[in-house]
């Protein structure tokens, strides 16, 4: 489809309003380190990809983390999943485990565990119909 390499991409390509596109559109959903996000994003825009940053956070450790969602052509996945891994880093960080209950004379020391977390977590999923109205 000439002229439709990217919907993210600013300019003329598809996502012109009223036009819908179907099939070739791809949702990449990244989780990653608030850190990372910033200079992602800043990536992504740098190569003319539209991208949303939602506040989000674990359902393990709880703690903050970023999503970042972006409508691309199925073309550029990759080229956007290479950015993701050039920008996103793992990282360990320590967990202080819940205690367990304890019967009476028994004791619990805490020590914190480690936790790798990221790169990112990314998913890619098919979009059945892109517009922008
Ligand atoms: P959290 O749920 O806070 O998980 C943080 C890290 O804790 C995970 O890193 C993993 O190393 C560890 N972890 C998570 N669940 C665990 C479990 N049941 N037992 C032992 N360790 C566990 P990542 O795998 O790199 O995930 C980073 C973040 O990405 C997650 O933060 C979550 O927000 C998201 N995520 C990961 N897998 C997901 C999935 N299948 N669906 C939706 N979100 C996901």
């Amino acid at each position: 489809m000439p002229g439709f390499r990217a919907i993210g991409r600013t300019g003329p390509p598809g996502g012109v309003a009223g036009r819908p596109i179907l099939g070739r559109v791809k949702l990449i959903v990244a989780i990653v380190n608030p850190e990372d996000a910033g200079p992602l994003v800043d990536a992504l825009l740098e190569r003319d990809f539209r991208a949303t940053r939602l506040p989000s956070s674990g359902g393990f450790l709880r703690q903050t983390n970023a999503t970042v969602m972006l409508g691309v052509d199925e073309d550029s996945v990759e080229e956007v999943l290479d950015l993701i891994r050039e920008h996103c880093h793992a990282r360990t960080q320590l967990v202080n485990p819940m205690p367990p209950i304890l019967e009476p004379g028994e004791f619990f020391l805490p020590y914190p565990l480690e936790v790798e977390v990221g790169g990112a977590t990314v998913f890619v999923l098919p979009v059945e119909r892109f517009e922008r109205l």
